[in-house]
């Protein structure tokens, strides 16, 4: 009788065993490890706007490098920058709310640096403080907010360590997903440069009088003037599409609008608790983001072309527009825009 019991005991407490042990390997949070410096985003033929799904691991850990880098801002134009991980803008950021965010920031440039990510929660003198070359810093946080973010040296000047190139994304996926699904997925960044010209004693250099008059040489979507311009983002007709916008400045707000249709929904800093209906422009403050869905259904905004600007058009006309090749439209070229 003794030995039955005792037996049926061991056998329960052997079955409670392997279940918590099974429970816990599959709760086991997945660590995703991304390394900006070996991980430069291509520069050719345009920096590289669609975004792939965010990742299902509960743990992120990014190193991002501060390089000293050469940078295209327009055409034919180089620019002595300061960036995070080779690019103006750098790598995206995609994490999901509630994530265990982990950075380790690496000085690898020859001045001092540091990095503010406006999606966390956390004592600015801890996480975002200046390091020296050669000296790196480790702090983890856990996104509260959804949204699109700004991230960005924090070093003062920060208008100069900003206008040359140091900012990138974070994109927070809320806890649940996005409520609209959507078949593709664009980010652009808005910033300004500011150069000095080719007869200037430091052609390619920051024009720090420029900046501060707010004249600035360029204004461009993810890093370069007129990208998109000459190299479309492409959606299939009846594609639903959500842009993450956000705008790095220095100083100029992004009045965002795409020519030929309307957002359905606009979600002012990224969170889809606040969603506003049909908008045709919306403000990106310097150093916010906001996130714009719209259909280009058959019926309506089908194949054709469509132009996303700064309707600000002193600055598309120094590079803040870009095209949307919906299908496979006739003529790409000859937009009023
Ligand atoms: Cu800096």
């Amino acid at each position: 009788m003794h030995g039955k019991v005792l037996g049926i005991v061991i056998v329960i407490v052997a079955v409670a065993l392997a279940t918590t042990a099974a429970v816990q390997l599959s709760w086991s949070p997945e660590v995703q490890v991304t390394d900006f410096g070996s991980a430069t985003v291509p520069r050719s033929p345009s920096y590289p706007a669609e975004l792939a799904p965010v990742s299902a691991a509960a743990v992120k850990e990014f190193r991002i490098p501060i390089r000293d880098a050469t940078i295209e801002v327009a055409k034919g134009v180089t620019y002595t920058g300061w960036t995070f991980g080779g690019s103006a803008p750098g790598p995206v950021v995609r994490v999901r709310q509630g994530d265990l965010v982990r950075i380790k920031l690496v000085n690898e440039a020859s001045m001092p640096h540091s990095i503010d990510f406006h999606a966390a929660r956390i004592p600015m003198n801890k996480a975002f403080r200046t390091i020296l070359p050669k000296d790196s810093l480790s702090f983890e946080f856990t996104p509260r907010d959804p949204g699109a973010y700004l991230v960005h040296c924090g070093t003062p000047p920060v208008l100069l360590h900003l206008m040359q190139g140091m900012y990138l994304p974070i994109i927070v996926d809320p806890k649940g997903g996005w409520p609209v699904k959507v078949q593709k997925e664009f980010v652009i960044v808005q910033s300004e440069f500011y150069v000095q010209g080719g007869d200037s004693a430091l052609p390619g250099q920051a024009n720090w009088q420029r900046a501060l008059d707010r004249q600035a040489s360029y204004v461009v979507f993810n890093g370069r003037a007129f990208q998109y311009q000459e190299h479309p983002l492409h959606v299939d007709v009846g594609d639903r599409v959500r842009l993450f916008v956000v705008n790095a400045g220095p100083s100029f707000t992004s009045d965002f609008h795409i020519v030929g249709t309307v957002f359905d929904n606009v979600y002012p800093d990224g969170d889809p608790r606040h969603p506003l209906h049909s908008v045709q422009t919306w403000g990106v403050p310097a150093g916010g983001g906001a996130v714009f869905e719209t259909v280009f259904d058959r019926a309506a905004s089908g194949e054709g072309t469509y132009a996303f600007v700064t309707h600000a058009f002193a600055d598309a006309a120094k590079g803040a527009v870009g095209l949307i090749q919906v299908g496979a439209p006739q003529q790409v070229a000859g937009m009023g825009h």
